[in-house]
């Protein structure tokens, strides 16, 4: 059974992870809009992780015995200076995310609550994961630059990310032989 505070706090984080998954289709968006297709589909791809991370909260209060509440989500940014911009945002968005896991942490040290505290280790993890993902897209962007040809040469290779992505999915899916 978890506290009261744990339960909103954890609401809190669902609605984070409804925001963060409306913030990458809203960027998705706006890479279609200026034609940067591989871009697209990579954010396409994380706003649909988005909603993961958020199913997973839903399903551990609903394990937990406890009512999830999906609140009001504020509408994300519709405008973008540029692909560095954009991804300069997401960067930062994934550092404020990462606070919010290790603040979550931190209660539920605190409580004691050690079962929401196992459960957290997954997010734990998954953010160094995306803060490494997001930092290794912006020195890509750097080290290309976004002169002339550049914008098509990052276009290819975040769609590279996109693709892999989907192929590791893919294959996590796939029944091993014997199963
Ligand atoms: Fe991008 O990790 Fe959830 O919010």
């Amino acid at each position: 059974m978890l506290s009261q505070n744990m339960i909103d706090q954890l609401n809190h984080q669902i609605n984070l992870e409804i925001y963060s998954s409306h913030l990458y289709l809203q960027m998705s968006s706006w890479c279609v809009h200026k034609a940067l297709d591989g871009c697209a589909l990579f954010l396409n791809q994380h706003a649909d992780e988005e909603m993961m991370h958020m199913r997973r909260l839903l399903n551990y209060l609903h394990e937990t015995g406890s009512l999830a509440v999906l609140g009001p989500v504020d509408a994300p940014p519709t405008q973008f200076h540029s692909v560095t911009e954009l991804f300069e945002k997401i960067y930062a968005h994934e550092q404020v995310i990462t606070q919010k896991i290790n603040h979550l942490v931190h209660i539920a040290n605190t409580e004691p609550d050690y079962s929401t505290l196992q459960f957290l280790q997954w997010y734990v993890a998954e953010q160094h994961q995306e803060e490494f993902l997001f930092k290794s897209v912006l020195d890509k962007i750097k080290l290309i630059g976004t002169d002339g040809q550049g914008m098509f040469f990052i276009d290819e290779e975040v769609k590279k990310l996109a693709t892999t992505k989907a192929a590791k999915v893919a294959s996590e899916a796939m029944p091993t032989p014997g199963e």
